[in-house]
């Protein structure tokens, strides 16, 4: 459940866009409570007065920050961990990562501005100031809208299981490719052959690639992101696949080989995304289906990425920018499948003793030869269940040293699987062939 506080002085102006559709019925189902505040209730004159004359002259008028600060207070002794945000022209613009890290939250405060501006004071009180886009509202009531619909629309369950969050254009980084339904043929317009060939690889392979050339052609933006999310190896001689890492935190097994589910480690996120872009992993997806530990992650990650961290280390932002959250195995390999096109092979890494191994050379040269994308699985605690070995495609052979120890950490393990994958070989191969 997420609740949504919207103070503002026009209470009604968000009922009938919230009224709807999927807003409406999500808060049915319960899975967010949206409460309007009046800001007029937190004045104390006669006629409720929420603005006042600008000091140093110009037009119009600025919100006072008494009611303002009086119901923020409010909202924060009823909510003590809410996340309270000024809508704002001159806030950070929302976009899907912002609504995504939102969608974690439980209590959230949207404070809606009027008249020129607000008194600047305000801002002292508030978490984080957002802006919709770049342009001018009368107020930030249509924007308390946007950011709840894009924010509702992320939580588990208020889409159905019909309609996947992951497919969005905007988590995908693509436009969405074009739709079409019956008839056939309108006014001799005619639906693509593709779609009526019944050929359901060839069908995804004509959207994924007709969406790639819309965003080329509409949105290179996007796809400069996407580049930057993924990065890709400078030099011939790298792996033609795209790879994937996950860090599975569940299900996994413990000491007792009983599954459970491990706490997310600084260290690890830190690491394997510093590992994996030097290696020219695509992307390193943390898996974790406990909200907190997600919240923790994204945390990490946003301060790397946008946060102060982000200026004052460059080279460490770059290598964040590969790590993403995810719920499950099964959320990243549809993740990767939007992004790609096309279903990862699934690679498990392990140090118990299973069947049949494939060799880092085996695997080396399948990345090297093949345009599928490849996934590597990582565990922490004691390591992969059988039922996530069981349902991949290729497992690697062992980590071994020439001792009866081994006990490598699965940032360790990671990197080594990197190298031997990925890395420049120089000596080694010289040495093997
Ligand atoms: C006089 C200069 N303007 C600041 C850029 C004043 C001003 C314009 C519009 C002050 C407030 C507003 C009302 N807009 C919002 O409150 C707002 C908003 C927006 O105008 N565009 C994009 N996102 C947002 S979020 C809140």
């Amino acid at each position: 459940m997420l609740k949504f506080t919207v103070i503002t002085i026009f209470p009604q102006m968000l009922d009938s866009a919230l009224g709807h559709s999927i807003l409406k019925k999500a808060q049915e189902k319960g899975f967010i409570e949206i409460e309007q505040i009046d800001l007029r209730v937190y004045t104390h004159d006669r006629h409720h007065v929420t603005d006042d004359y600008p000091y140093g002259g110009g037009q119009g008028m600025v919100m006072k920050p008494e009611p303002l600060v009086a119901a923020i207070e409010a909202a924060r002794r009823k909510y003590a961990n809410a996340r309270v945000i000024l809508l704002a022209p001159q806030g950070r613009v929302f976009n899907q990562s912002a609504a995504a890290r939102l969608a974690l939250e439980k209590e959230i405060v949207l404070i809606c501005g009027r008249y020129e501006g607000i008194d600047n004071r305000i801002k002292a009180f508030v978490d984080e100031e957002l802006s919709i886009g770049d342009y001018t509202l009368s107020g930030g009531e249509p924007a308390a809208n946007v950011v709840i619909d894009a924010v509702a629309r992320l939580i588990p369950g208020v889409l159905g299981n019909e309609n996947s969050p992951l497919e969005d254009s905007f988590t995908t980084g693509l436009l969405e490719y074009p739709q079409y339904t019956r008839p056939e043929d309108f006014r001799g317009m005619k639906v693509p052959d593709v779609l009526l060939s019944g050929d359901h690889e060839k069908i995804k392979q004509w959207r994924h690639e007709q969406s790639v050339a819309l965003t080329r052609e509409r949105r290179p933006d996007l796809l400069a992101e996407t580049a930057t999310r993924n990065p890709k190896p400078t030099e011939s001689g790298a792996a033609k696949a795209a790879v994937y890492l996950a860090l599975l935190h569940f299900p996994v097994y413990d000491k007792n080989h009983q599954v459970v589910t491990t706490s997310v480690t600084n260290m690890d996120i830190h690491d394997i995304s510093r590992s994996g872009r030097t290696y020219g992993v695509s992307g390193f997806y943390v898996v974790t289906p406990v909200k907190a530990l997600q919240k923790l992650a994204r945390k990490i990650i946003d301060h790397w990425e946008t946060g102060y961290g982000s200026e004052y280390n460059v080279t460490r932002k770059q290598a964040l920018e590969i790590a993403r959250i995810a719920n499950s195995l099964d959320d990243v390999i549809i993740d990767i499948e939007r992004e790609t096109g096309k279903k990862p092979a699934l690679v498990v890494t392990s140090a118990r003793p299973i069947g049949s191994r494939t060799s880092f050379t085996a695997l080396r040269d399948m990345l090297n030869n093949n345009t599928r994308p490849f996934l590597i699985i990582c565990g922490t605690g004691w390591g992969l269940t059988e039922a996530i070995i069981s349902q991949s495609d290729y497992v690697l052979e062992a980590i071994e040293g020439y001792t009866d120890y081994n006990h490598l950490s699965v940032r360790s393990a990671a990197a080594i699987v990197l190298d031997r994958l990925m890395g420049r070989q120089g000596q080694i191969d010289r040495r093997q062939s």
